[in-house]
């Protein structure tokens, strides 16, 4: 974070660096041989999961079921065990126990995964609306609601910088989108000149951005921090160059970045008598 650097470069800016210890949190990315999800942060996550978890326990259930059904019959009808093949060709209980169980099972499953599908498109009545447009090749994100914030270009750090900055490289980005917690966002998903997906794991969010089509999807972080996500579309030579950053911070963080107009640093301008370090830092920050 460059605009922690200029901060931390400068002295006196108290209230900031509390800020930043939280900003630094990041709750959401990949561990090194990782298995299963990252920890969910919206409500959507938490349900996709356990859909997950759910339909995780019927299929092992099954695959095991069928192994063992298999090992049976090949040990217990084996040829040399049955020198006169059995002629049976119907059993009617078993073919009906045998579509029935798929069809309850399929029900079993299907209730809810529709619910959270609906759960997921449903937009309720949001609070605020982002706006990801997919270029090629970096993210552009926008405010509609909030006139005095720019369109923030997303682009990834270099390998160099995210070693400088601690941060993963080819998930960290010089400008992330910027959201409160506890908030309902619904994201409008669109691109310029190919398909995208603009996907974030710990959201239970991945969502096409298609040229010329606007899609809706929403998400509420509950913890502050950064999460990381990366566009999950192939869609050109750039396509692993175009990770996504999320940070969320807390309602009092964001109103102020708001009134900043989109910057972390002009709070340090506010406080500091050296008004040109601080137009620096605003400028590191953003640029
Ligand atoms: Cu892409």
């Amino acid at each position: 974070m460059r605009f922690l650097k200029a901060i931390l470069g400068g002295s006196a800016i108290a209230g900031l660096s509390a800020f930043a210890a939280h900003a630094q949190d990041v709750v959401g990315r990949p561990s090194e041989g990782g298995m299963w999800f990252q920890k969910p942060a919206t409500p959507v996550m938490e349900q996709l999961q356990d859909v997950h978890n759910l339909v995780f326990v019927i299929i092992c259930a099954i695959v095991v079921l069928v192994v063992s059904l298999m090992l049976y019959i090949m040990i217990r009808f084996r040829e040399k065990a049955n020198p006169v093949p059995s002629k049976t060709s119907h059993n009617t209980m078993i073919e009906i126990v045998w579509t029935i169980a798929p069809v309850v099972l399929l029900l079993v499953m299907v209730v809810p995964s529709m619910q959270l599908l609906y759960y997921q498109d449903r937009l309720p009545e949001t609070e605020m609306t982002v706006k990801v447009v997919g270029n090629t090749w970096n993210w552009q994100y926008s405010y509609p609601d909030y006139e005095d914030i720019d369109e923030i270009i997303s682009n990834p750090l270099d390998e160099t910088q995210a070693q400088e900055e601690g941060v993963p490289y080819l998930l960290a980005t010089d400008a992330p989108l910027v959201v409160p917690v506890g908030t309902k966002v619904k994201v409008l998903v669109t691109s310029v000149s190919n398909m995208h997906s603009w996907a974030v794991p710990s959201f239970g969010v991945k969502m096409d951005a298609v040229p010329g089509l606007v899609n809706e999807t929403w998400f509420e972080v509950y913890e502050e921090g950064t999460y990381y996500g990366q566009c999950s579309e192939i869609c050109g030579i750039r396509h692993y160059f175009m990770p996504v950053e999320v940070r969320a911070v807390s309602q009092a963080d964001f109103n102020q970045w708001v009134a900043n107009g989109g910057s972390f640093t002009e709070a340090v301008a506010d406080n500091s008598e050296n008004q040109t370090t601080s137009g620096v830092a605003t400028l590191a920050a953003r640029d």
